[in-house]
C-alpha cells in the first residue's frame, strides 16, 4: 500500500522536550516527597500529563484529592512552560527539519502528540507551518497506547490508516500506531522499540527515499 501520510510524534521525535518534562516532574515529585529515576522517567514518555502524575503517585504510594491532583498538574505545567519559554529552532532534533522539508508536498504531514503544549512548541521551533493536520492532547481523551491520537490524525489528513506511517520514540506510541493499523518507524534504540517496522536513531542523513526503501517489504 502506497504511503500517503506521515504522522510525527513531537517529544523525542521532532524536539527534545523530554528533558524539560523530566525536570518539571522531578521538581513536582520532590514537592510531594517522591523521588524517581531516569529509568522510571522512560515510562512517562508519550503518556498524558494526568497519567504521568498517576504513575508518580503510584511510585511514591501517594494518594491525592481531586483538587490536589489538578493543582499538582497545574504546578508541573507552569514549571514546564517556564522551561520551554526559551526554546528556539535550534532545539528541533538534528535532521528533522530537513526531513520534513523534503517530505512536504509528496505526503500529507500530521502531528500526533499527547502534549497539550504541542502547538506552541512547534511554533517556537518554527515547524508549525509545515503541518497539514495537528492532533494533540487537547483533542484526545485516551493516552497512547490507545490508537485514538493517530486515528484522528489520519482522519484529518483524509487518509486510510494503512496509507500512514508514524514516527515514534516511545514504546506506548509504537503500540498505539500498530493498534491503529499503521506502519511505524521507531526513533531510538532497536532493542527498546522492537515492535516498530523499522528503527532509526534520528533523522540525520535519513530522507523519504530511505523511508520508502525500509518499509518496502512491510
Ligand atoms: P503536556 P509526545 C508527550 O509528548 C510527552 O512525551 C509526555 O512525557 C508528556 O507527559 C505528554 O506529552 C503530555 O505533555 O504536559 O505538555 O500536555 O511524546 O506525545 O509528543
Ligand atoms: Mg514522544
Amino acid at each position: 500500500m502506497a504511503i500517503r501520510g506521515l504522522i510525527f510524534d513531537l517529544d523525542g521525535v521532532l524536539v527534545d522536550s523530554a528533558r524539560y518534562h523530566f525536570e518539571a516532574w522531578k521538581k513536582l515529585a520532590a514537592s510531594l516527597g517522591i523521588d524517581f529515576t531516569l529509568e522510571q522517567n522512560e515510562e512517562l514518555k508519550g503518556i498524558s500529563r494526568a497519567d504521568s502524575l498517576k504513575k508518580i503517585m503510584n511510585w511514591g504510594g501517594l494518594e491525592l484529592s481531586d483538587q490536589a491532583f489538578s493543582d499538582a498538574m497545574e504546578r508541573k505545567n507552569t514549571w514546564y512552560l517556564e522551561l520551554i519559554q526559551g526554546m528556539s529552532p535550534k532545539e528541533a532534533l538534528p535532521g528533522s527539519r530537513a526531513f520534513i522539508e523534503s517530505a512536504k508536498g509528496t505526503y500529507g504531514l500530521a502531528l500526533g502528540s499527547a502534549s497539550r503544549n504541542a502547538r506552541s512548541i512547534l511554533q517556537r521551533v518554527e515547524l508549525l507551518s509545515f503541518f497539514d493536520a495537528l492532533v494533540d492532547g487537547n483533542d484526545t481523551n485516551r493516552s497512547k497506547p490507545d490508537p485514538q491520537v493517530f486515528q484522528l490524525a489520519a482522519e484529518r489528513l483524509g487518509q486510510k490508516p494503512e496509507e500512514c506511517v508514524v514516527f515514534e520514540d516511545a514504546v506506548a506510541g509504537v503500540q498505539a500506531a500498530k493498534a491503529a493499523g499503521m506502519r511505524v518507524i521507531g526513533v531510538g534504540a532497536p532493542d527498546v522499540l522492537h515492535q516498530a517496522d523499522a528503527v532509526i536513531d534520528g533523522f540525520s542523513g535519513f530522507g523519504p527515499k530511505e523511508m520508502e526503501r525500509r518499509l518496502m517489504a512491510v
